[in-house]
Parts: structure tokens; C-alpha cells; sequence
């Protein structure tokens, strides 16, 4: 008895041995395009604003807790903060650059600091 399914048919399509030219290569585009979404997410920079309330030991304990910094890179950005106006803490994905704001701003306000975080989207 033979099968009812067609076999060998069903195992053409899986191979794609079935498309013509111009399928495979709009199989191929979508391919390239669903690849280079997943390999790159859009990042956002996390930039720190200096003010004038802000104690610098409090900007050190944050660029430390909160974004994992040496205490000498902490010192370091906390510093060209300070003296540029503004400094990038570090580059990260939409949702992890949300979350470092939210609690940059609610360790200041907790501790009576006016400190002020924000994020921008990096060039593609
Ligand atoms: N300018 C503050 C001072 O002199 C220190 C400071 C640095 C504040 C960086 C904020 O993001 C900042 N105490």
C-alpha cells in the first residue's frame, strides 16, 4: 500500500526545491530583514544634567548603583558632568534606559536631590 500523503512532495516544499527564482529570492529578503531587526535593537543613551544642589558624593553613589561604574569611571563622569553640563552614563536598550532613569530620579527625590536623568535615541 502506498501512503495517503504525498511524501516526496511534502519533502520538496520543506527544502523550498519547489520555488521558482524569484520566490527564493523575496524568501531570502525576508530572511536578511527578520535577522537584522532581532541582531539590532534600537539603544538609547542615559544622559546625567548637572545642577547645582546635587552633592558630588551622591552623583559617584548613583553612577556606581545604578549603572555599575568603577568607583574612578564614576568619579571620572561625575566630574565632566560637573564641568560640561551634561555626561552619558551608558548606552542600553528602550525598556533597561526607562528603568535607570525612573530610579536615578527616585533615589534623588528620596534623598532630597533635584538631580535629572534622560535618554535619547542612538543614530542607527
Ligand atoms: N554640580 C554639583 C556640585 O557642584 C555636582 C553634580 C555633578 C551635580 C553632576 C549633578 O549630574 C551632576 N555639587
Amino acid at each position: 500500500m502506498y501512503p495517503a500523503v504525498d511524501v516526496a512532495g511534502l519533502w520538496k516544499l520543506r527544502n523550498n526545491s519547489n520555488m521558482s527564482g524569484n520566490d527564493t529570492e523575496i524568501q531570502q529578503d525576508i530572511d536578511t530583514q527578520s535577522e537584522d531587526d532581532v541582531a539590532e535593537p534600537p539603544m538609547f543613551r542615559v544622559l546625567l544634567l548637572n545642577d547645582d544642589y546635587t552633592t558630588m558624593d551622591f552623583v559617584i553613589t548613583i553612577l556606581m548603583g545604578v549603572f555599575s561604574k568603577s568607583p574612578e569611571e564614576a568619579t571620572r563622569i561625575m566630574l565632566n558632568v560637573h564641568q560640561q553640563g551634561v555626561g552619558i552614563c551608558g548606552v542600553y536598550p528602550f525598556e533597561i534606559a526607562e528603568t535607570k532613569v525612573d530610579t536615578v530620579h527616585a533615589l534623588a527625590r528620596e534623598n532630597g536631590f533635584p538631580l535629572r536623568c534622560t535618554m535619547e535615541k542612538e543614530d542607527v
